[in-house]
């Protein structure tokens, strides 16, 4: 595995090698894509009966938390320029857009009550203008935007979540149902959890790592697992559409040969914690997640383990419960065990891992994201390997910078990226089925407000038009997408 590794290392930094490697052909059915999400594009945050979400409260409530101070009240102001997006949809030439239907809009409250009808007609309208562009349609219900009254009652902590979300999705299918090729029920489960409750990185900034982010975790697992069988029992006969669930994939590398064991625990308190109950025969949490938060609370005092335990009845209703894999992956670290041996209840701790990233790797405006394209063809192998499901589709890939139209290390960044997705399906035969690039437009990334730009067509958010211009991103993955293989690019990063 690791003489592996260097010379893989090797012949990838053999200029020119990789790129005969990987620009091979895209196979005909593979599809190109964008992503966006309702909180960052839409704005529009208080018309048509939208009520307030954890991210209009946080903005709003807590401004100082955002880099420029800055909010997504008008955002991109996709809500009303939505004909605008898809018009750059159909130029860029993709074949899918992966968005997300905003929950507060469609129950202004979240609870279950009187679907608001102008949030429904808004997105009908909306899937509509896609269907006229033939584009297919890949729909999260949920990236976020988590209506604050149910926040204020222990948002995922609580388990009377889970029906609300149960309604919320059934609302929606019921809805948008004809419409909507792919489901998404849940963004990245794990940045929801542990980065919103178990740290501060997102809302609701709860910052109670080892306790808040297991137990909003297995809620969230539940509620994902209704809303699959909802769509399966009820939808799925008369819409054919398929529903799955997307997970955050780093690719954990062994610092050295003696981390193997290290790095695959670190994929499994990360990666393992979301997919092993839905992907595995087994189902439940990782085994080896279960035995060191086991014993990390006895050692605490606890009574029991931090980490709740599912009943074999739910063990049975969740696995299963994902039509295909949804992967976002952005980036590599490597991993060296680190004995923690302090008392401290928390989720690293939990683990007892390390990671580290090389200094010699390139880094996005988010120093969280390196360069690392090799990482993606091991995670999309490892993921195969470990899960064997039957899609995968990659429902978020980017990088970011300042912003800018020359933009040549996002270009640098694709390049890379998509050859090694290329060298994953053609060379390696993974069966991934398509690809969404992250993000069509700049747009509000979270506490970096609009710091960081992710968009391959830059918005000039200081002009109240929100006008859209394409950068060399775009025009390099229209390139992409027309020729159905990675062309020339310039490495810089
Ligand atoms: C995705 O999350 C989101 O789905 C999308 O909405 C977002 O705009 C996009 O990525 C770009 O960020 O090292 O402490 O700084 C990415 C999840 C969130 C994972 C931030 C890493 C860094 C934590 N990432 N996190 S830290």
């Amino acid at each position: 595995m690791w003489t592996k590794g260097i010379l893989f290392f090797t012949i990838y930094f053999v200029k020119g090698i990789h790129c005969e490697l990987s620009n091979l052909y895209f196979p005909d059915d593979f599809l190109f894509g964008t992503a966006t999400s309702s909180y960052q594009i839409e704005g529009a945050w208080n018309e048509d009966g939208k009520g307030e979400n954890i991210w209009d409260h946080l903005t709003h409530n807590h401004t100082h938390l955002i880099r420029d101070r800055s909010n997504g009240d008008i955002a991109c102001d996709s809500y009303h320029k939505y004909k605008e997006d898809i018009a750059l949809l159909k130029d860029l030439g993709v074949s899918v857009y992966r968005f997300s239907f905003s929950w507060s809009r469609i129950f202004p409250h979240g609870h279950p009550y009187k679907p608001n009808p102008a949030g429904i007609a808004h997105y009908v309208a909306f899937l509509d203008e896609l269907a006229a562009n033939n584009i297919t349609a890949m729909a999260t219900l949920f990236h976020w935007d988590l209506p604050q009254p149910l926040q204020e009652l222990g948002g995922w902590t609580n388990p009377r979540i889970v029906p609300c979300f149960a309604e919320y999705a059934k609302v929606a299918f019921e809805n948008f149902g004809s419409k909507v090729k792919y489901w998404i029920t849940v963004n990245e489960p794990h940045q929801v959890c542990q980065e919103g409750y178990g740290s501060d990185n997102l809302a609701p900034v709860l910052n109670m790592s080892g306790i808040a982010d297991y137990q909003c975790g297995h809620n969230l697992i539940k509620a994902h697992a209704i809303a699959y069988h909802i769509y399966n029992d009820t939808y799925r006969h008369l819409y054919n559409g398929k529903i799955g669930i997307t997970i955050h994939g780093i690719w954990y590398e062994p610092q050295t040969p003696k981390d193997e064991e290290t790095a695959d625990r670190m994929m499994q308190f990360n990666f393992g914690w979301w997919a092993h109950p839905i992907f595995t025969s087994q189902g439940d949490y990782p085994a080896v997640m279960k035995e060191y938060i086991a014993k990390r609370s006895t050692l605490q005092g606890y009574k029991r383990s931090r980490l709740p335990e599912f009943t074999q009845e739910e063990i049975d209703s969740i696995k299963g419960t994902s039509d295909f894999l949804g992967l976002n992956h952005y980036t590599s670290y490597f991993v060296t065990d680190a004995k923690i041996n302090n008392l401290d209840t928390h989720f690293s701790s939990d683990h007892q891992v390390q990671a580290n990233a090389k200094i010699s790797w390139g880094s996005a405006a988010a120093p969280w994201i390196k360069v690392v394209p090799w990482g993606f063809r091991k995670i999309l192998n490892w993921l195969q390997n470990t899960y064997n499901p039957s899609e995968i589709h990659v429902t978020e890939n980017g990088f970011s910078d300042h912003g800018g139209l020359n933009d040549t290390t996002r270009v640098s960044y694709f390049g890379q990226y998509l050859q090694n997705l290329n060298a994953a399906i053609v060379l390696d035969k993974v069966r991934v089925k398509s690809y969404a690039a992250w993000s069509l437009l700049d747009n509000f990334e979270w506490l970096d407000g609009y710091v960081n730009r992710f968009g391959m067509y830059d918005v000039d958010f200081s002009d109240p038009n929100r006008p859209r211009t394409p950068k060399a991103s775009a025009l390099f993955y229209k390139d992409v997408i027309r020729n159905r293989r990675v062309g020339e690019f310039v490495k810089v990063n």
